[in-house]
């Protein structure tokens, strides 16, 4: 048998320039059925969002799957249909409703296949909100939850956000690469690594691509992942997930960590104008404001956020010589920068280097200090990033001063010992990009099958 590629019809299902009168056949799930006196409507799920259709008494007919003529009261939600009818004009007032200039008059409807359980859960009938048992029963049922009009939305802005940036850097002279998640050596320290046995050998889970895109560097100069990075958190927060994705960068040639940040804040805008311009019912939905990154964006050192805080006195505590922002600072310099300088987005930059991983350069104006930043949005740390040694010396040197092996990284080593020009890069995580895009309170919302401290299924 041969197959004719030319009968390959694209946006079969799109409706968008269906045009007022014109008769169409539509497939989609059966998101809701009402039935009236006169016949009622059947709302069809697209993947966007609700599609209405009007049933009348006098003209539609609907047939199951044997092809046997059936009663409009025989369709239920979740019901597998194609429906044929005419495009008429409509106004429809439910958020939800993607198609929300027109209906369709319904002809027929033919079920293609049915729920095999009469309590199918209702999709409508969800909430949304962040209250601990309703996000409870949404993730303990997220295979169908998932199909609610905001979770949908939700991880459509999210999946746009992810094109964007792969768009906005391949334009850009970068090489998306695949790296390896399982490792020999996390790459970030700490204890939040997840062990694994692999054929009698312990090896990790990987905290990040961090090796691997710097070696990616010494190749193809530019590279950035999309990828999942695992870190075995054990406290249940609002931001932390265990297994997230990683929207990963890292350039060569760079003159300071500047160019990072400068890259970082063009690929951001790219990413706004595209959720803007192809979100629009998403973000309406969700009565989300599209984040503001002006063309001056703060950047501040970390002893100056610990000083404009104290002294517009906008902290409940002092954090002055403090090596880290707190919570509550997070919040408190995105409310001044956006308040003051009109921005949704800070950098915080010179970050102590004891509180760095390990691969950070080193300022020398102040060896203490790192030329790393984080990036805040409206609140919370979206970005980690920085410039990087690059240099086999400094590597051993750092290595050894923190007490670590260097030779259980002699491949990491091994690409400097060979060459690498200066370089640095940064990571955005995915779930916290989005749920400060759409003003989402928890992380895990913005995953679609999020694993936490007591999750793994669904
Ligand atoms: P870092 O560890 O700061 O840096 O992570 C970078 C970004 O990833 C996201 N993130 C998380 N999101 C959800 N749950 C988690 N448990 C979690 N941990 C991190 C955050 C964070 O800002 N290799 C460096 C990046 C670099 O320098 O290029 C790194 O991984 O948005």
């Amino acid at each position: 048998m041969f197959l004719n590629v030319n009968q390959h019809n694209e946006n079969v299902t799109d409706l968008a320039n269906a045009k007022v009168g014109e008769s169409v056949s539509v497939s989609g799930m059966i998101h809701n059925v009402r039935v009236t006196k006169w016949g009622g409507f059947i709302v069809l799920r697209k993947s966007r969002g609700l599609l209405q259709a009007v049933v009348s008494n006098e003209t539609s007919k609907f047939f199951d799957e044997a092809g046997n003529e059936i009663a409009m009261n025989d369709l239920c939600r979740e019901m597998a249909i194609t429906l044929t009818g005419t495009v008429n004009e409509a106004k429809i007032k439910d958020p939800a409703a993607f198609y929300n200039t027109i209906e369709i008059a319904v002809a027929e409807v033919r079920v293609l296949s049915r729920p095999t359980t009469a309590e199918v859960v209702d999709m409508n009938a969800l909430k949304f909100g962040d209250e601990e048992t309703l996000l409870r029963y949404k993730f303990d049922n997220r295979q169908v939850t998932l199909r609610n009009p905001r979770d949908m939305a939700i991880l459509k802005v999210q999946s746009t956000i992810a094109r964007a940036f792969g768009e906005f850097l391949s334009a850009n002279g970068f090489t998306q690469i695949f790296t390896p998640k399982i490792v020999s050596e996390g790459a970030e320290g700490g204890a939040n690594v997840f062990k694994m046995d692999y054929f009698g050998k312990q090896v990790y889970l990987a905290q990040s691509p961090q090796f691997y895109k710097q070696i990616g560097v010494g190749v193809y100069e530019r590279v950035f992942e999309i990828a999942p990075a695992y870190r075995a958190e054990k406290h249940a927060t609002s931001r932390h997930l265990n297994e997230y994705i990683s929207l990963d960068v890292e350039m060569g040639f760079i003159k300071g960590q500047e160019d990072v940040m400068i890259l970082e804040a063009a690929l951001l805008r790219h990413i706004i104008a595209v959720v803007e311009r192809d979100c629009a019912h998403e973000l309406q939905l969700l009565n989300a404001v599209n984040p503001v990154l002006p063309e001056q964006v703060p950047a501040w050192k970390l002893s100056e956020v610990h000083e404009i805080l104290f002294e517009n006195n906008l902290c409940e505590a002092d954090h002055r010589g403090e090596d880290d922002l707190a919570p509550e600072e997070e919040r408190a310099i995105c409310k001044y920068a956006f308040e003051k300088y009109g921005s949704d987005f800070v950098f915080v930059t010179h970050f102590p280097s004891e509180h760095r991983a390990f691969y950070a350069m080193d300022d020398p104006e102040d060896p203490s200090l790192t030329l790393s930043f984080d990036l805040l949005m409206r609140g919370l740390e979206i970005t980690s990033g920085g410039q990087r040694m690059h240099k086999e010396a400094d590597y051993r040197e750092k290595m050894i001063r923190r007490g670590m092996n260097p030779d259980a990284f002699h491949f990491y080593l091994d690409t400097f010992k060979n060459g690498m020009p200066p370089h640095g890069g940064f990571a955005i995580g995915l779930e916290r990009i989005t749920a400060c895009f759409l003003g989402i309170a928890n992380v895990k919302e913005c995953s679609m099958f999020p694993r936490d401290i007591n999750r793994v299924a669904p």
